[in-house]
């Protein structure tokens, strides 16, 4: 956790898999600060920002995010969970940010978990679109939006590894955890999944701590 955790080796946990494609669990850390291709904000229908890591993207990022999603609003409506689009990153290292709306957790038995598993494959399909290698997801839907973290956890590792398995361009896929029992709960969905789809090989290594 300190001193050696910089650039790009600073994971605690990392899949390797088919075709040197990766999966880096990286934290406790601020998404903000990422250098990838691309941030992925959990965002909420409006776009028009709100608390949590979508309050802190927009801050860090300035307000030509904020212009892009209301021009996209005024475009399509207003975004339903489970569907993504991409704006300028702005201020930020990451040139483009990819909006996702993850689903409200209410039981686990109106669709949640199939909004939660589009939420990755959609975002990580546009990054593709958009010709990008790398990008990092927050742990989506588990903030405000209460969905239990292991849960959670493990469909989007689950919808990540399939949605990596026929990406053309994204390479590199990281969860950026924001506090050490996320990042815990999140690092060790990824060890009890192992080989989820069965066609990946599926590497694990860790980093001492
Ligand atoms: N970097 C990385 N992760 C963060 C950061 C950060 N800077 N800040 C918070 N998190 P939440 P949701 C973590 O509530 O559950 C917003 O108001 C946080 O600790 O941000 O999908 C939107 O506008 C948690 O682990 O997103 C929506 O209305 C995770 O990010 C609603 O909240 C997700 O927490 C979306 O709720």
């Amino acid at each position: 956790m300190i001193g050696l955790d910089t650039g790009v080796q600073d994971f605690k946990v990392r899949i390797l898999l088919d075709g040197a494609r990766t999966l880096e669990f990286v934290g406790p850390a601020d998404i903000t600060q990422e250098m990838t291709d691309a941030i992925v904000n959990a965002a909420n229908s409006s776009l028009l920002g709100g608390g949590g890591v979508d309050g802190a993207i927009h801050r860090a990022g300035g307000p030509a995010i904020l212009a892009e999603c209301r021009k996209i609003v005024s475009k399509i409506g207003n975004l339903p969970a489970g569907e993504a689009v991409i704006t300028t990153g702005g201020r930020l290292a990451a040139k483009h940010v990819i909006h996702t709306v993850g689903p409200i957790y209410r039981g686990g038995e109106h669709g949640e978990a199939e909004k939660l598993a589009s939420c990755h494959r959609k975002s990580i399909r546009l990054a593709d679109e958009h010709a990008l290698k790398s990008l990092s997801f927050p742990a989506i839907s588990t903030g405000a939006f209460g969905y239990p973290a292991a849960e959670a956890a493990a469909l989007a590792i689950s919808s990540t590894v399939d949605a990596l398995a026929s990406a053309k361009t994204v390479n590199r896929v990281r969860f950026v955890l924001f506090d050490i029992s996320t990042l815990r709960t999140y690092t060790r969905a990824a060890e009890k999944l192992r080989n989820p789809n069965s066609v990946s090989s599926y590497i694990i290594e860790k980093r001492p701590s």
